[in-house]
C-alpha cells in the first residue's frame, strides 16, 4: 500500500467518529446542490423544482435520514374535553382536545393545549410547539408559566398558541418508541425495515394530525399556522414540516444535528453519537452515515429548502457549540437558491448575525446569546417574523 495512501486513511480515520469543536477544524466539504438532479442535470424552473426536485430530495431524506411515514390514518376523531372561555384571567379561550387516530383495529389517543385570544374579530394564526421537555410547560391552568412556551406573551400579540407531548405521540425511548402511534402500523416487536420511520418522523405525524384538528376549529386559521421545535423538536419540527405543506411557517429553534446543521461541518454533535444516542430518532439507514458525513446524498441546508416558497426559520445561541450555531446558519443560508428560484426572499445577510440580532427575509435566522433552551426572547423574534408574513 502507497504510504501517503495509508497515511491520510489513518488521518481521515483518526477524525472519523470525533466530534470538532473548533472552526479551523471544520474539513473542506462540498454541499451537495438543491438545484441539480441526481442525474447531474440543472433545474431550470420553480416548476421542474416543485414537480421533480423537492420530490426527489423529500424521497433522499425519508429513505436515507427520518424514514418513511404513513399517510392519515383511516380516520381521526376529536373530543374537546375542556373548554374555558375565561382562561388567562379572561383574555383566551382554552381548548383542552383529544386527538384518536384509528387505523383498523387499532387507536391512539394524544392530547392537544390549545388557547386562543378573546379579543380576536376572527380565527387567527396559531403556533404550534412540540413539546419535547416536561408537561409542566404548557400547564393549561396556567399556575405553572414557563418561559420555553410563554403562552400569555403570545396571546397577547394576537395568536393562538398550541402544544402536544411529542412523548404522547411516540415515546422518547430507544425501548419503547414504537408503542405510541407506530403500533397503529405495524407490530411493535417486528424489525424495523431499514427506511422504516424513527421518532422525529412520528413526532410530525402527530403534528398533522393536530392540523387535521384546527382545519375543524374556527377560533383558528388554518391557513396560517407555524409549526415550532426546540433541539430534538426542532429536527421534528423541520421533518414535520416538509412532510405536511399545510404548515405555513415552519421554525427550528436550536435543531443541531439532524435538524438545521450542515452534517458534512463534523462540528459538535455527529451523525454516529446521534445514531449511537439516540437509535430511535432516525431511520436505521442513517446509520450507514456514521462517520461518513461526506457521502449522504443530502445534507441539512436542503431539508430547510423543502419549505420553500414558505416563511422558515433556523434560530441558533451562542453558546450551543452541541449544536453547531455556525453549521445552523449555513444550512439557512445555502436553501436561498432554491428561495431565489422559486420566489422568496432568501436570508438578507452574507454572515451569521451578531448575538442579539435577527435577519428575516422569507428565510430568517437569529443567534440569541446564552445557551440550548428555547426562551420568550427567540418566541418574539418568531412573532415578528410572523407579523411579517402573516396577513391580520
Ligand atoms: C441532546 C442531543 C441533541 C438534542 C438535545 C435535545 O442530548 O444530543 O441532538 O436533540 O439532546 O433535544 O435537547
Amino acid at each position: 500500500m502507497n504510504m501517503k495512501a495509508l497515511a491520510i486513511g489513518i488521518a481521515v480515520f483518526g477524525v472519523c467518529l470525533t466530534p470538532i469543536h473548533a472552526e479551523e477544524d471544520v474539513p473542506d466539504y462540498t454541499l451537495p446542490d438543491p438545484l441539480v438532479f441526481e442525474d447531474g442535470e440543472p433545474v431550470e424552473d420553480a416548476e421542474a423544482w416543485f414537480d421533480q426536485r423537492r420530490p426527489e430530495i423529500l424521497e433522499l431524506f425519508r429513505e436515507h435520514v427520518y424514514g418513511r411515514r404513513p399517510g392519515p390514518p383511516d380516520s381521526v376523531e376529536f373530543e374537546i374535553v375542556e373548554e374555558d372561555p375565561e382562561a388567562m384571567d379572561g383574555d383566551a379561550t382554552l381548548k383542552r382536545v383529544h386527538i384518536t387516530s384509528i387505523q383498523g383495529e387499532g387507536e391512539h389517543t394524544f392530547q392537544l393545549i390549545l388557547f386562543t385570544p378573546n379579543d380576536a374579530p376572527g380565527p387567527v394564526p396559531v403556533f404550534l410547539l412540540m413539546n419535547n421537555r416536561g408537561p409542566e410547560n404548557t400547564d393549561p391552568t396556567r399556575e405553572e408559566k414557563s418561559g420555553f412556551w410563554p403562552a400569555e406573551e403570545v396571546i397577547e400579540r394576537g395568536y393562538a398558541v398550541a402544544a402536544f407531548q411529542v412523548g404522547d405521540v411516540a415515546p422518547d425511548s430507544a425501548d419503547n418508541f414504537r408503542e405510541g402511534v407506530m403500533s397503529l402500523f405495524g407490530d411493535p416487536e417486528a424489525e424495523r425495515e431499514p427506511d422504516g420511520w424513527g421518532a422525529l418522523a412520528a413526532w410530525g405525524w402527530g403534528a398533522s394530525r393536530v392540523m387535521d384538528y384546527f382545519e375543524t376549529d374556527d377560533a383558528v386559521d388554518v391557513s396560517q399556522a407555524a409549526l415550532l421545535g426546540h433541539s430534538r423538536g426542532g429536527k421534528a419540527s423541520l421533518w414535520g414540516g416538509a412532510e405536511d405543506e399545510r404548515y405555513s411557517i415552519v421554525i427550528s429553534n436550536n435543531s443541531g444535528c439532524g435538524g438545521a446543521a450542515i452534517s458534512r461541518r463534523r462540528f459538535g454533535e455527529r451523525v454516529s453519537q446521534i445514531n449511537d444516542r439516540f437509535p430511535h430518532w432516525f431511520a436505521v439507514n442513517f446509520r450507514e452515515y456514521n462517520g461518513r458525513e461526506h457521502a449522504l446524498p443530502i445534507d441539512q441546508h436542503q431539508l430547510v429548502a423543502l419549505m420553500a416558497p414558505r416563511p422558515v426559520y433556523v434560530a441558533s445561541a451562542s453558546e450551543d457549540n452541541w449544536a453547531d450555531p455556525v453549521g445552523e446558519f449555513l444550512s439557512a443560508y445555502h436553501a436561498g437558491p432554491v428561495y431565489e428560484l422559486v420566489g422568496g426572499e432568501p436570508l438578507p445577510v452574507d454572515e451569521q448575525p451578531a448575538p442579539g440580532e435577527a435577519a428575516h427575509g422569507t428565510v430568517g435566522y437569529h443567534l440569541r446569546e446564552g445557551g440550548h433552551n428555547l426562551t420568550p426572547e427567540d418566541w418574539h423574534h418568531y412573532m415578528d417574523f410572523a407579523d411579517k408574513h402573516f396577513d391580520r
